[in-house]
């Protein structure tokens, strides 16, 4: 099946919290083995995992010090191999995730760069002089203060977007380049069916790394324009697909950090087509304000505009992917929902929504039992290294108490609390003491009471998963928004070969009318979130109900 990867469903395991198989509090490969079963009966075709290479874990494994070595806290060579045969054998395939912007400080490569500049290595990171004791740029790192860092060795600054621990790999020097490409190849050859590839238009970066503009009370400039969807990166891209992709029957999921949908064509659709879909941020950003920490109002017009709008750049030449949750966002039911009073309807509504776009769809471990984030009421329980950062910057004005606050909203940690697998000791993911705090609430979300509860959400993921796969209509038929101006309704047709479903989701915590009279008629109720709802009267659609959602078929 050729399209295997735009007709699938993609499940994402974060494997330092999804199952501990020795009681080091880790999650592991032997663990994510154990679980396979589960993942099979839940319907994926395809995992993508977190990267499981060695790594110092700055930030979760995303700084990488060998790239052919499994972290020995996951487990060793031999149980990659097995958890390999062990998903191809139950039809799933294998998505590695690439870090290739960045490597560990504790790499070789970077370890021999800061020691020998003249060497074969002193050229593969970005390092500058710096004028007098100043920075070479005034660029601010994603996770807070400066991109650039001191080392007393080389006696040069180096760039870092990320951690200081993660330093940017210098993309204009080909040997660089070639190195990944072998990497890249070494792990294809082993079996892996596709790569999602961690901030991949970061590439290149702007010759001289111009400063960027000063927001008022900040202190760094911002680099985006100089370093996102730079110049060069399109040559890397296709280079990159002609020395490893092309060769392989694979696919690309490309992470693109402030990019639209008009830059992502070129990606998409250029000539030799180096990725296959994206993961951008558009719809993830409307809740935020200026960045992430501002907290602004969820805007449900502005959210289907972007969808409607990704469709209709993107999908004449090439596929989008879509998701609610991953690793990097707080859990979707709190964010969009409503965690507390229509738990079990807001999460199914959510899923409904992933689930019959013309997208891949993205499930993230957790989101199908409707995990919620976490309270974070102390310094001590947060990990996450940007959020550590956010509260002592906010801690200098007193604001320790609004920083919690808005860390337990928005914060990346509320995403990387163990999988709640059951009532047991730490929710089942382990014998020890986790890495991180088992949200308290596993007494009443978990999977195994949901397995065998057919009323519950991972049984309704399970479902629509199911129903999905057998509409091609709800993959690859048009996408017809209606009432784009609603405020509170996201309503869409999904048409193909003479099969339309019409897809009502009310995103509100009240009842809402909506105007369908004309058409409903000739409707067929055939899915949803509300079980009294399977018949309607034939001359009026029913009031949706909070967080109803509701799949009509016409025939
Ligand atoms: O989550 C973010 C902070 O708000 C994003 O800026 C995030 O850092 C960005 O999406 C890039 O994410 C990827 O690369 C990072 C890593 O920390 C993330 O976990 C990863 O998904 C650096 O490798
Ligand atoms: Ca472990």
């Amino acid at each position: 099946m050729s399209n295997w990867w735009k007709d699938g469903i993609i499940y994402q395991i974060y494997p330092k919290s999804f199952q501990d198989s020795n009681g080091d509090g880790i999650g592991d490969i032997p663990g994510i083995i154990s679980r396979l079963d589960y993942l099979d009966y839940l319907g994926i075709d395809m995992l993508w995992i977190s990267p499981i290479y060695e790594s110092p874990d700055a930030d979760n494994g995303y700084d990488i010090s060998d790239y052919y070595k499994i972290r020995p806290e996951f487990g060793s060579d031999q149980d990659f191999e097995e958890l390999l045969i062990e998903l191809h054998r139950r039809d799933i395939r294998l998505i590695l995730d690439m870090v290739v912007n960045h490597t560990s400080d504790e790499h070789e490569w970077f370890q021999k760069s800061r020691k020998d500049p003249a060497g074969p290595y002193g050229d593969f990171y970005h390092w500058q002089p710096g004028n007098n004791g100043e920075l070479p740029s005034n660029w601010g790192s994603f996770f807070g203060g400066p991109a650039w860092t001191w080392d007393e060795i080389r006696q040069e600054y180096y760039l870092h977007l990320f951690h200081k621990k993660q330093p940017d790999l210098n993309w204009e020097n080909p040997e660089v380049r070639q190195e990944i490409y072998k990497m890249m190849r070494h792990w294809l050859d082993r079996g892996v069916d596709g790569f999602r590839l961690d901030v991949i238009n970061l590439l290149d970066k702007a010759d001289g790394y111009p400063d960027g503009q000063i927001k008022d009370g900040q202190k760094y400039g911002n680099g985006v324009p100089y370093f996102s969807n730079g110049d060069r990166l399109d040559d890397y891209l296709a280079e990159m697909n002609n020395e490893v992709f092309r060769h392989y029957d694979m696919v690309t999921i490309g992470e693109t950090i402030a990019t639209d949908a008009s830059q992502a064509k070129t990606f998409i659709s250029s000539e030799n087509h180096p990725l296959d879909m994206l993961i951008h941020f558009e719809h993830m950003s409307v809740d935020h304000g200026d960045g992430k920490w501002d907290k602004a109002e969820f805007d449900l017009v502005e959210f289907k505009n972007i969808i409607d709008n990704w469709d209709k750049e993107i999908r004449p030449e090439g596929w989008n992917a879509f998701y609610l949750n991953n690793h990097d966002q707080p859990r979707a039911v709190s964010r969009f929902g409503d965690d507390e009073n229509y738990h079990y309807q807001s999460a199914t509504m959510l899923a409904t929504m992933l689930l019959t776009l013309p997208a891949t769809p993205f499930v993230y471990q957790g989101e199908e039992i409707g995990m919620t984030n976490y309270n974070f009421q102390d310094f001590n329980e947060l990990r996450d290294i940007e959020s550590i950062n956010y509260y002592k910057s906010k801690a200098k004005e007193n604001k320790e108490k609004a920083a919690l606050k808005r860390i337990s909203e928005i914060g990346r940690d509320n995403a990387r609390t163990p999988v709640q697998w059951s009532k047991e000791l730490n929710a089942g993911f382990s014998e020890g003491k986790p890495w991180i705090k088992v949200n308290p609430n596993y007494q009443a979300i978990n999977l195994s009471q949901q397995r065998d509860d057919e009323d519950s959400i991972l049984n309704y993921y399970r479902a629509l998963i199911e129903f999905r796969r057998n509409n091609q209509a709800l993959i690859s038929g048009s996408f017809e928004q209606i009432a784009a101006d609603d405020e509170e309704i996201f309503a869409y047709w999904r048409r193909l070969d003479g099969v339309s479903y019409l897809v009502l989701l009310n995103f509100s915590n009240k009842e809402q009318s909506f105007l369908a009279d004309s058409f409903c008629s000739i409707l067929s109720y055939v899915n949803g979130n509300y079980f009294e709802e399977k018949e309607h009267p034939d001359n009026s659609l029913p009031d949706l109900k909070p967080y109803e959602a509701r799949i009509y078929r016409q025939s």
